[in-house]
């Protein structure tokens, strides 16, 4: 593009999108997040850079999501999608940080500079979908993004609003017709069509029942699962509660971050003991199970619980088709519960690996496998299926004995039933109840699998949270000096004690986790741990207290 029509792109740039802060901004685990009204300038700018991303990609689609995910309402968000459906390649992080924050005045030569070095054929077509969750300041952040999109040359698409998940899927479909239709219907038809049938080869039977109460966060999730709910011909009946009416908040004491977090369940749903609810966040790319039980006690089904539940049904479907050359493995980060890994390293015998937390160091390591299992803890994950994995499979699925085909044909429903690119609530409420409808369980027989280790996480705001430094997929802190040696003096004091300290990449806080034999013990540790970050890493306003 010649530079005088580049010109042009600034002039607007500064007058439609200026950028009003100086706060630096870094896009983190899962792109740009902060205050809405910090990002319209990042926003535009990202759209400049989905399309010089677009081009270096021979005119392949880049997905571009706003979102905050499961943060409260005044904070917004910004992610690049690349091609696959996955995340953005991490080496563009640091472009896009740069681009990000440097001055209107520079933001042309920047944006030269960045198209040089990526060497992006400025020629070349451009393609670039958008999709928004439900926050009030999305549809301005939206329009902001397709505005650069347009700056460029680009052709923007706008799916408004969608789940992260779909939109995703939408980008992997425009890139490759094998997956699917790249719009909100074809991912109905070929999610919710693989439920439907897989359920017509798994009647149901035992103690499931089609009854699933649904935390929608009052986010996007429970809106599009009201749509899926008429389709569904008895098969699921979903309850769907924080649908985003009745002044719900978003996020606000419900979701899944609220109840994994917390330990509590959400406001705005009717308590049934021993009911299986699902709690979803407020872009539905994360989900967590839970039940009371008679006397009110939380029991918590969260991502590790997910992942132990498919993968050792995907096990004993493999078994089923006699595909034994077939490795799967899974792989968590640090905050999977250590009883959860003890449980698929000594029961299921399956390998597992831990990572740094993002989804995309899971989604890296699960490629290793010829299917990988991944989930955060927080119920963020999904399943891979390598084309090895997906060829052998449809062969046994045509020519194996009767039930090697059988078995095979619902790996096969299954293998639908899943967004690959990336973690999908919806794709794995339809998972999570497949698996449990074929065993005939409850939450109670899911639960009974294996007891989980009591754990607390905590935050400790510091004067700079990148002081904190790790390694060992963060599971051991290198600097400040002498953290990790007071971690290690704490956590031996305790029985099954494990703690390790991070900052987050999506808020301006150091996190801590602890678990031990007991929840008062948890509590204490993490707490201990916590007083020693305040004080070692620089801590701001009150110092943590160690709980009664
Ligand atoms: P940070 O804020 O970096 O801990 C959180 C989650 C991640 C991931 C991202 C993106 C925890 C402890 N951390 O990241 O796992 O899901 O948000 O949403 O749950
Ligand atoms: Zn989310």
């Amino acid at each position: 593009m010649p530079p005088s029509s580049l010109r042009v792109v600034y002039a607007f740039a500064r007058e439609m999108h200026p950028k009003t802060s100086d706060v630096f901004i870094q896009y983190g685990t899962a792109g740009f997040r902060t205050k809405a009204n910090l990002l319209e300038h990042v926003v535009y700018r990202m759209g400049l850079l989905a399309v010089i991303r677009s081009r270096v990609k021979n005119g392949r689609t880049i997905g571009m999501m706003i979102t905050a995910s499961h943060n409260l309402e005044p904070d917004n968000g910004v992610k690049l999608v690349d091609p696959d459906g996955e995340m953005l390649e991490q080496s563009w992080e640091e472009i896009a940080t740069r681009l990000a924050n440097v001055s209107d005045n520079d933001l042309e030569s920047t944006t030269e500079q960045v198209i040089k070095q990526v060497n992006a054929d400025m020629s070349l077509k451009a393609s670039v979908f958008i999709g928004m969750d439900t926050r009030y300041t999305s549809p301005r952040l939206a329009a902001a993004a397709a505005n650069g999109v347009i700056a460029l040359k680009g052709t923007p698409k706008e799916f408004g609003i969608v789940t992260t998940p779909m939109l995703h899927y939408c980008v992997k479909c425009r890139n490759d017709n094998t997956y699917g239709t790249p719009t909100e219907e074809g991912y109905y038809e070929k999610i919710v069509g693989a439920f439907k049938n897989i359920r017509q080869k798994l009647p149901v039977c035992g103690n499931y029942n089609t009854t699933l109460y649904v935390d929608g966060a009052n986010g996007v999730g429970g809106k599009k699962l009201n749509i899926i709910r008429k389709s569904l011909d008895g098969e699921l009946d979903l309850n769907l509660f924080n649908l985003g009416g009745n002044g719900g908040k978003l996020n606000l004491n419900c979701g899944a971050d609220f109840v994994k977090v917390s330990q509590k369940p959400p406001v705005g749903i009717e308590h049934v003991p021993f009911q299986r609810v699902a709690s979803l966040d407020g872009d539905a790319d994360r989900i967590v199970y839970y039940y009371l039980d008679d006397k009110d006690n939380m029991n918590l089904l969260d991502g590790d619980r997910i992942a132990t539940l498919l993968a050792s049904y995907i096990t004993e479907l493999l078994k089923g088709c006699e595909a034994s050359e077939l490795q799967l493995g899974l792989v968590q980060t640090a905050y999977a519960n250590g009883a959860s890994t003890n449980y698929i390293t000594n029961d299921l015998k399956v390998p597992v690996t831990c990572v740094k937390t993002g989804v995309k160091h899971l989604h890296h390591a699960a490629l290793a496998y010829d299917i990988g299992v991944y989930f955060e803890a927080n119920g963020h994950g999904t399943v891979i299926y390598s084309d090895k994995a997906k060829k052998l499979i449809a062969k046994i699925a045509q020519e194996g004995e009767p039930e090697q085909r059988k078995a095979a044909q619902l790996l096969q429903n299954f293998i639908d039933m899943t967004n690959e690119t990336v973690g999908d609530a919806i794709s794995d409420l339809f998972l999570v109840e497949t698996v449990l409808c074929a065993r005939g369980h409850d939450a109670t027989q899911w639960m009974s699998a294996y007891s989980d280790l009591p754990c607390r996480q905590l935050k400790v705001t510091v004067r700079d949270r990148n002081a904190i430094s790790t390694t060992d997929a963060e599971r051991q802190c290198t600097s400040p000096e002498g953290l990790q040696t007071r971690i290690d003096e704490l956590v031996a004091t305790y029985t099954d004690g494990r703690a390790f300290v991070r900052p987050s990449g999506t808020e301006d806080v150091v996190r801590v986790y602890a678990e031990a034999d007991t929840q008062q013990s948890a509590d204490k540790l993490a707490a201990e741990v916590a007083q020693a970050v305040f004080d070692l890493a620089g801590g701001v306003g009150a110092r943590p207290e160690i709980p009664a």
